[in-house]
């Protein structure tokens, strides 16, 4: 009892110190709390690693309080009691689903009053089952106007893709500077230890940056690294010993100390509307400005990927898309982009790619996304429409529908093989940016529509697989004419039950 009250006290007196601490970046205060743990005399083993935990709950707490209070992640009330209520039906869909992230999944890299970045957790920390894209990670950036990023370098491979802001990207490769102004939809790959800073040059819109991070060093894991700084972001050169840097720089320790002493504003500052202009004057233009699509082999640098013509358009939708024979740096990266607009009341053709593994960004609005997973045992059937024949009874094989709401912010996984679709909601468009990994030689086969793989087949296969005349197989696969984006299931076509917007 003695010993507890005396725990529970050291840790408070390390909760105590180290809130004070509390700043931005990768949670200075966890890895106190830790150290303290660990330096705590007179601790056995079982009371330093029940330290340790007290100290993760309470990072924890803070940080879901945190996302709380930026309504981040708010739900309406109305959704909750929806989800409830499904719940309470025995439909627990978003529950125990690997494949769908949101707020709570990310951590906190950056965090200044001009702006944050935020990371997705490595996906094997979630699942086994997403081993395959273990050595990815996504993020965004988010910065006010006239915000500036400071200079950095990442031992991982990033591409940006900008959803809202023009920022102005400068890398330093070798001796040459390269400065693009990029808008809406331009994508630009910062290959790994590349020093680059951004400036938000737009006045009013916030910037917002979707990221893809493939580390080169640690399978899954990367750092960032920042020289040109001083306090905050913690500046790399101080790393060395006077002796070195005075030998290094040929000058004497004060000056040196000056130098790197100044800035404690953290990663992301305000620049002036002079800074800004200065900034952006140089550049060479963004994807806007560069080649016309399509543009082959050899092209390096940012493309716009609004500036393609759609590879699927009607008014339910557009899809457009970069792959790895549209640019040189996608070819490298093994990497193809996609942007999918569903609009409202809309869904996206079943489809399912044949080699890439997406990563799907939720951009905008709001929807769901349904996937036929064979890799978890399937629960007893479906309640709803119950006993359907798909769901094959004598079979040893069952696919598991998986399925989750969709909002601004979200990531969801669709691997390779798995078919999918995403509906958009009755009241927004669902805008969606997709990173696709092992992308060479990849193709999209719709599984309904007018391409899709069925009305394909032979009619003999067609009767021999669906064991009716090929004449009704027709008549179910060949009824929808669209071909990538159809009008979406609606309210009455639920059958009765709540849809799920
Ligand atoms: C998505 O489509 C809507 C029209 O349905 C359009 O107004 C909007 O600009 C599109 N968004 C993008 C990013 O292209
Ligand atoms: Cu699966």
């Amino acid at each position: 009892m003695a010993c507890l009250n005396k725990l529970s006290l050291v840790i408070l007196s390390v909760l105590v110190l180290t809130a004070s601490l509390a700043s931005a970046t990768q949670d200075p205060e966890l890895k106190q709390c830790r150290h303290q743990c660990k330096h705590q005399r007179g601790f056995e083993e079982e009371q330093r690693q029940q330290c340790e935990q007290r100290c993760e709950e309470y990072i924890r707490e803070k940080k879901h309080r945190e996302r709380e209070e930026e309504g981040y992640s708010r739900r309406s009330r109305e959704s909750r009691e929806e989800e409830e209520e499904k719940e309470e039906s025995g439909e627990r869909i978003e529950q125990n689903n690997p494949y769908l992230f949101e707020a709570e999944h990310f951590d906190t890299s950056v965090r200044t009053e001009e702006g944050r970045v935020h990371i997705l957790k490595k996906f094997t920390e979630r699942s086994k089952l997403l081993k395959g894209i273990e050595n990815y990670r996504v993020g965004f950036l988010e910065a006010n106007p006239h915000a500036f990023v400071a200079p950095v370098h990442f031992d991982a491979d990033v591409i940006f893709f900008v959803a809202s802001g023009r920022p102005t990207v400068t890398l330093l490769r070798e001796e040459k500077r390269e400065t693009f102004n990029l808008e809406r939809g331009d994508v630009v790959h910062i290959p790994a230890g590349t020093p680059a800073y951004i400036v938000n040059r737009d006045e009013r819109e916030k910037l917002f940056i979707v990221n893809l991070i493939n580390p080169v060093y640690l399978p899954g894991e990367f750092e960032s690294f920042h020289g040109p700084g001083g306090e905050d972001p913690e500046s790399f050169y101080k790393a060395f010993s006077w002796k070195v840097l005075k030998a290094a720089f040929k000058r004497d320790r004060d000056e040196i100390e000056r130098l790197f002493g100044q800035q404690k504003r953290g990663g992301i500052t305000k620049a002036s509307r002079e800074q800004v202009e200065e900034l952006s004057r140089h550049a060479e233009g963004g994807g806007g400005g560069g080649p016309i699509w399509p543009f082959k082999g050899e092209t390096k640098g940012p493309f716009n990927l609004f500036r393609k013509h759609p590879v699927s358009s009607n008014r339910y939708g557009s899809l457009f898309e970069a792959n790895t024979e549209d640019c040189k740096d996608l070819e490298d990266l093994n990497l193809m982009i996609s942007f999918a607009n569903i609009t409202k009341g809309a869904m996206i053709a079943p489809n399912y790619n044949s080699k890439a593994t997406k990563m799907s960004f939720v951009v905008d609005g709001e929807g769901w996304f349904e996937m036929a997973c064979p890799h978890t045992p399937s629960e007893q059937g479906r309640q709803r429409g119950g006993g359907s024949a798909w769901q094959g009874e004598k079979s040893g094989k069952k696919f598991k529908r998986i399925t989750g709401r969709l909002r601004r912010g979200m990531v969801f996984v669709v691997p390779a093989g798995h078919p999918v679709t995403a509906i958009a909601s009755q009241n927004t468009n669902l805008q969606i940016l997709c990173f696709e990994v092992n992308a060479k030689g990849n193709t999209r086969y719709p599984l309904a529509g007018r391409k899709n793989i069925v009305n394909n087949m032979d009619n003999v296969a067609k009767e021999l697989a669906f064991g009716v005349p090929a004449r009704e197989v027709e008549r179910i696969f060949k009824s929808q004419n669209e071909e990538f984006f159809f009008p979406g299931p609606t309210q009455q076509e639920e059958g009765g039950h709540r849809a799920y917007m």
